[in-house]
């Protein structure tokens, strides 16, 4: 078989650019290891950013969002028997966020790419990506145990974390930066009602919380938990108490949370993680598959939309022009943004969770952090800013990623070189 695209990986940045390149009129082929009830139930992100939304708009993915998805203009943080909220749209001229999980948008752009779409394999287990330094890569793959082989013009790594394609690169080419964080996640799904009506974010002695949500009946929430915590040490109301003990301003009952039964419970690690580049010859790194941010700013899925926006954007112009110029800016483009949201996790990250090595005076650091967005409009903007997303062509532009216009003045002053 062979395609103009072959992506590795059916998570939401290989569902939403196989949905881009198709609307474009490029054809693509996306190989998932998993089963579609998997990929579909594997509980991740929450918040979208408007840029996100409005990519999954144009994708033709928006109708059950706007029907099911909250629309959000803030957050609040909770610190030192305070709290203080954030409000995006008078910080960031008029953008929110939007609460839906990417469970969802995993099934919408599931639903598109077989109705209309070119070919989703499910349980096709990606080998290895050979000649992604000629005109033809090859991807080698299981499905339906037998050996195969999709040739491509170009590959897209969206196969996640621990995914293959980012070792397609050889080690000589690539540089990843990483971060690891001296504590975990501890996730419940409950069926019980959200008491906030906007997310919490808590600072407290005993550890950081987070109050979020999946409907008006379902909370999603978080506990800064040990390294190698193993759920099982956390029966339902130990979790409960211990949420309630971290978010509460007070101890009446107003300010507990609603419980309900806990019908998904997990531990996510948190690091910090950059490949560069995201692109080598005729492959490209998208998502997951290039850098990971712990989820504390919601960047996660984000950032996986943006890059694929830019780069299907790319695969648009060098379709209707020839030109690669985007192509080839990808990367750079990509990595400026990547690294703005790296710092924006980490920052987000260190202020509010307790190193359990941290000392007094770092507490104070922290809390004198949570002082200054509470009392600065300058510094909730920062915040606010980076939370509801940096717009892409800000991005783009600032890298010097040549316009239509200046595209054709580069090629021509390249050509009188
Ligand atoms: P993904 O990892 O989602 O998708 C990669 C896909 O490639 C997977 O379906 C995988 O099965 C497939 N694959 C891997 N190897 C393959 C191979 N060899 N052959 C074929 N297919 C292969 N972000 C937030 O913003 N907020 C959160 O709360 C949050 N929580 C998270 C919790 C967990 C446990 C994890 C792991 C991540 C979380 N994230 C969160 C980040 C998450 O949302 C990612 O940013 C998002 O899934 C990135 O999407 P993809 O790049 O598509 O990668
Ligand atoms: C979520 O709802 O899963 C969520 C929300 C905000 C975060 C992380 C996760 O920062």
């Amino acid at each position: 078989m062979h395609t103009t695209v072959g992506i590795i990986g059916g998570g939401p940045s290989g569902l939403l650019l196989a949905r881009l390149l198709h609307d474009a009129g490029i054809d693509s082929v996306v190989l998932e290891s998993r089963d579609r009830a998997y990929v579909e139930q594997r509980q991740r992100a929450g918040i979208l950013e408007q840029a996100t939304v409005d990519a999954l708009r144009a994708a033709g993915a928006g109708a059950r969002l706007d029907a099911e998805g909250m629309a959000h203009d803030g957050i609040e943080l909770r610190f030192d028997g305070r709290a203080h909220r954030v409000d995006f749209p008078s910080l960031t001229d008029g953008r929110r966020v939007w609460v839906y999980a990417q469970t969802e948008v995993v099934k919408d752009l599931i639903a598109l790419q077989l109705a209309d779409g070119g070919p989703l394999l499910f349980g096709a287990q990606v080998r290895s990506v050979e000649g992604v330094d000629t005109d033809r890569p090859a991807i080698h793959y299981t499905h339906e145990g037998r050996e195969q082989i999709l040739t491509c013009d170009y590959v897209v790594g969206c196969d996640g974390f621990h995914g293959v394609a980012r070792t397609a690169v050889p080690e000589r080419e690539r540089t990843t930066y990483e971060r690891t964080y001296p504590y975990s996640w501890l996730g419940i799904l409950a069926e019980a009602p959200p008491v906030y009506e906007e997310l919490v974010y808590a600072h407290s002695e005993r550890g950081f919380a987070l109050a979020s949500m999946r409907s008006p009946a379902v909370s999603r929430l978080y506990l800064q938990v040990p390294n190698g915590t193993d759920p099982a040490d956390w029966p339902e109301d130990r979790i409960w108490d211990e949420l309630d003990a971290r978010l509460a301003l007070g101890d009446t009952p107003e300010w507990r949370l609603r419980r309900g039964p806990i019908t998904q419970k997990s531990v996510l690690p948190m690091r910090s993680s950059v490949t560069e580049p995201m692109r080598y010859g005729r492959l490209f790194l998208a998502g997951d598959a290039a850098h990971i941010v712990p989820p504390t700013g919601a960047k996660g899925l984000n950032l996986a939309a943006a890059d694929v926006i830019v780069l299907a954007r790319a695969f648009a112009r060098r379709a209707a022009t020839g030109s690669t110029e985007l192509l080839d800016g990808y990367s750079a483009a990509c990595l400026r943004r990547v690294w703005r949201a790296e710092h924006f996790s980490y920052a987000m990250t260190t202020t509010l969770h307790r190193d359990p090595a941290q000392s007094g005076f770092d507490t104070r650091l922290q809390l004198a952090q949570l002082d200054r967005i509470a009392s600065s409009p300058h510094a909730a903007a920062e915040l606010a800013q980076n939370y509801v997303g940096l717009p892409i062509e800000e991005v783009t532009e600032a890298d010097g990623v040549p316009e239509a216009a200046e595209a054709d003045e580069v090629a021509v002053r390249r050509a009188e070189a």
